[in-house]
Parts: C-alpha cells; structure tokens; sequence
C-alpha cells in the first residue's frame, strides 16, 4: 500500500500523503468497533472529492443567491428525491454540516432561547446537543434529561412521560449514542402528544438499520427526524433533516440563513450516492447482518463473562460495563488500541467514574459488517476483546501484541471498502 493512489497529493505534499497513507493502512489493518463509524465505498468516496468542492450555492435548488448552478441543482435535488424515497418523508434538507448543526437548525426552527427542552441525559446514553449542560443546547436553552432504569438499563417511559409532563418541553429529542436497544418511537409520539411538545427522533447511529427494515422507523411518529449520514447509513460526514411538509419551511429556513452558509456540495454528492446505495438489496442484507452480528458477539462476551449495559442489544452497539473488573473503560480501551481492536471508552448509566476516565468501553458491528465479517467471527471477536482486557489488567504487552498479530492476520483476508487492498 502506497501514497500513490493519491499522485497529486503525494507530489505536492509528501507529509500530508504519508498520513493519509498511514491512515489507510490503519483503517486496513485494525478492528474497528467504534459503533458510530464505518467504511464509506470507493463511489462515495469519490463523490465526495469532487470538483463540485469548487461552488458556492447558498440557497436551495431552484432558489439559489449564486450563477452557474446547472449541475449543483440537479446533485441537491437529487439527494433531497433520494432520501424522501429511502425514508418515505415528506420533505428532506440534505444541508446540515454534521449533527451538531442539525440538531441546533432544530433548536433555531421551533424553541426560543430559555425555553426548556427535554433529552436522554449524555451518561445514560443521550448526546451533548440534546440539551447536556455543556453544550449550547444546554446552555442556551433548559435542558431537562431523562436516563435509564438502574435495575435494567433500560429507558423508564413512565419516568420520561412523568417529567414531560411536569415541564411541558417545548422540543424532545429521543435517540443517542449509547443507546443498545430499540427505541419505541410510537411511546416517545404519546408522550409529546401530552405534553404538547415538538418530538425530534435523532436517529443517528440507527439511520441504516431503518433505510435497512433492521430498525422501526420515526418517521410517522415525530416531528423531525435528524441523522447523520456517516454511521450505519455508511454515507460521506453529513447531515439530513427530514420532517412533513408542514415543517418544512421551518427547517430549510432554520438551516439556511438561519445557521449555515453555503452547503457543502460535494458532501452532498457524497450523500446522494450513499443513499443510492442504501437502497439497494444489498444493503438491507448489510442492515440486518449488522444486528445478527452483535446480538452474536453481545452472546459471546457475556460467555466471556462481561456485564452489558441493558444485558445486551438489539441493534449495531454494545456498551461493556467493566465495575465489576480491575480495569476502566479507558485503560481497557487503549490497551485494545494497542492490540488492533479500536474503541471507545464510554460513561455507563450511573457511572462512579468521571467521563474522561469511565467504566465502559462501546463498541459495535457497522465497520466489521461492511468487511464481510459475520456472526461465525463473533466468538473470535470476544475472546480477542476478553483476552486484551486481560492483558491490560496484567500488564501484559506481549498478549496485546500476539493479538495485534492475529487480528492484522484476519482483516488482510476482508478488504475494507474504499481502500486499496493491503
Ligand atoms: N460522536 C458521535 C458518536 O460517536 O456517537 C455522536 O455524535
């Protein structure tokens, strides 16, 4: 594997070539199980490094404040057509920069500053733009959070209908990113039914189990659905709203001029093949192979003797509970580091730990599915996890290195997608 996949690169910046080189061969050579990434195709990847970089296109297609937008207008509404019919939605913006942006084009479209918003607490599983404290969401308005259950790690809807009901939010997000188990939209709709509030469904890390039937939609539950689009939808680092048509002014106008300037384009590229992608049997294939794939690899670490936050799950993520070893989540997770295996250490619900330093390790399928791993690997997979946690207890860097050994050995017989084979 060379630099040289990237000529122009390579000649006029060498430095800059070799770490993109070292990247591929990273991304190559490991086993990665952070659960909110994964491996976009060559055709995405090259969608995404287009000259369309080269246009600005503030506005909408048809609508925009720039010339010479033949081609950029036809590449948006494309995206826009696409996810409408993957999601079956009535309206679709494909603009938002990351999450981040499109949670708060939400909190811009339907709440003022000050008022309460309501969302999963950010050490129960939720995300900082769901109202944490840390975050403008939380700072900027009043964020109220909703958690778990202690005896079961599941959310409390009673809990989540009994606070909505007290602080009557004006927005609530369900959804997160620690999430193991399937969120039931249809309580979620009652809840802000009752409370009058606007229901947001941040379905990030989800996004392609739904495209995929591996998941229940949102879609005729809530308000608004946001997504990524680069976890398991394995699209470009974007962003989508989708929402009903009543909505729709609201959202566009809260992306663009309320909160962005010009879109993206070749992001949007990126995405509208992505979603051509995610439309295809294959992919649905992809989906439910994801889930098949860590219900087996949750099976084989609790044989190995894990706690799992929730006991196990039921879609592309696993969060390890390690209380109950002599090892945190984050030494745990730089020794897996070191012996191939990346991951990331993760607050559990009721956390003695500070999040910089936790008791979890979260992991999931969507990267090894897109490699062609499947649910025969799964006890390899834990027992490399189970023996690398050991080590890290121990001490013991010639463990993490015969394991780095054996997972290198593994992955060399799965190309990733979009890289050149190693
Ligand atoms: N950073 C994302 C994740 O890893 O889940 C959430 O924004």
């Amino acid at each position: 594997m060379s630099a040289s996949r990237h000529p122009a690169l390579l000649s006029t910046d060498p430095e800059l070539a070799s770490f993109v080189a070292a990247e591929e061969v990273l991304q190559a050579q490991t086993l990665r199980l952070i659960p909110s990434e994964n491996y976009v195709s060559a055709a995405v990847l090259e969608a995404s490094g287009t000259v369309l970089q080269n246009k600005y296109s503030e506005g909408y297609p048809g609508r925009r404040y720039y010339e010479g937008q033949q081609n950029i207008d036809r590449v948006e509404a494309l995206a826009i057509e696409r996810a409408k019919g993957l999601f079956g939605v009535d309206h679709a913006n494909v603009q938002p920069y990351s999450g981040s942006p499109a949670n708060l084009a939400v909190y811009l479209a339907f709440a003022k500053p000050g008022d309460t918003v309501m969302g999963m607490a950010l050490p129960m599983g939720g995300h900082l733009t769901h109202g944490w404290g840390v975050s403008a969401t939380g700072s900027w308005f009043r964020g109220v959070q909703y958690g778990v259950r202690a005896d079961t790690g599941l959310i409390d809807y009673d809990a989540v209908r009994d606070l909505a009901l007290a602080e009557r939010p004006k927005l609530i997000f369900c959804g997160g990113t620690a999430l193991p188990r399937t969120i039931d939209f249809a309580a979620f709709a009652e809840i802000a039914r009752e409370a009058g509030s606007i229901l947001v469904a941040d379905v990030a890390h989800i996004a392609g189990l739904i495209a995929g039937g591996a998941h229940p939609s949102p879609v005729d539950h809530v308000d608004v659905v946001s997504t990524t689009t680069h976890k398991t939808l394995r699209g470009p680092r974007g962003a989508m709203l989708m929402c009903r048509e009543e909505h729709a002014k609201a959202i566009d106008k809260a992306v663009f001029p309320g909160l962005q300037g010009g879109p993206h384009n070749q992001t949007t590229a990126g995405i509208a093949v992505a979603l051509h992608e995610a439309a295809q049997p294959s992919f649905t294939a992809y989906a439910h192979q994801v889930v098949a794939n860590a219900k087996a690899l949750a099976a084989a670490l609790l044989q190995n003797g894990f706690d799992l936050v929730s006991g196990g799950t039921d879609n592309h993520l696993i969060l390890i509970d390690l209380t109950g070893k002599d090892v945190p989540g984050k030494i745990a997770a730089k020794a897996l580091d070191r012996a191939g295996i990346v991951v990331n250490y993760n607050t559990v619900p009721f956390d003695p730990r500070k999040p910089f330093d936790p008791s979890g390790v979260r992991i999931g399928t969507p990267s090894l599915t897109s490699r062609g791993l499947s649910t025969e690997h799964m006890p390899l997979v834990a027992d490399w996890i189970a023996r690398s946690v050991d080590a890290a207890a121990k001490g013991d860097e010639q463990a993490l290195a015969a394991i780095r050994a054996e997972v290198t050995d593994l992955m060399a017989a799965f190309p990733a997608p979009g890289l050149p084979l190693s």
